[in-house]
């Protein structure tokens, strides 16, 4: 990785993460992106539409939403950009450490609950692959995300390494941070290149 690399990185993160949360491609992210995010991973996962679960992440979604742009839709018209996704973002979270555990636990939570699909209280690797189809991750990647997610090596996902993953993901400069892994290898050249935004 190069110096310029390093400089760039939080930012192709949070690129990668916009293009994930704009579901339809418009070029902003509205809460219809995120509920569509939701469905995408209820579907996925194989979760029923009405199951409790499906319904407690769609109101997860919907408080996260919520959370997000009002710390990050700086001109409040419900619609954020990727220049207020970049600066918004590292405003709420990185420099917030209770803003992110507010805005980022019940999501977990929820994410978590719905993903342990066989409900035998852990998220294994294949339950996790499940949920990474929702973002168009590949099969590939999503094997390296977990070995990197699962830190203490025990074949499961737990909330706790969750919300570890997502903080390095969402505020960490560092290139050595386990949760740059969160989707997979991020410097393969489709996804450092291939995710650029419109500023
Ligand atoms: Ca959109
Ligand atoms: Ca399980
Ligand atoms: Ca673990």
């Amino acid at each position: 990785m190069s110096p310029h690399d390093v400089d760039q990185l939080l930012d192709r993160k949070l690129d990668v993460c916009f293009g994930h949360g704009d579901q339809n491609g418009d070029g902003v992210l509205e809460s219809a992106d995120a509920l569509a995010l939701a469905a995408r991973i209820v579907a996925y996962i194989g979760e029923p539409f009405g199951s409790d679960n499906a319904q407690a992440l769609f109101k997860a979604f919907g408080l996260f939403w919520q959370h997000v742009s009002s710390a990050v839709d700086f001109n409040q018209d419900g619609r954020i950009t990727p220049l207020e996704w970049r600066t918004g973002l590292r405003r709420a979270f990185a420099e917030d450490e209770a803003g992110f555990t507010e805005g980022f636990r019940p999501l977990a939570e929820a994410l978590w609950a719905i993903c342990d699909r066989d409900g035998d209280g852990s998220v294994d690797a294949g339950e996790f692959a499940c949920f990474q189809k929702a973002f168009g991750t590949s099969a590939e990647n999503s094997r390296i995300a977990f070995e990197k997610l699962d830190r203490d090596g025990d074949g499961s996902l737990s909330v706790d390494e969750l919300l570890t993953a997502w903080k390095e993901y969402y505020t960490s400069p560092d290139p050595d941070a386990p949760g740059n892994w969160l989707f997979g290898d991020i410097w393969q050249k489709d996804i450092w290149e291939g995710t650029r935004v419109k500023l």
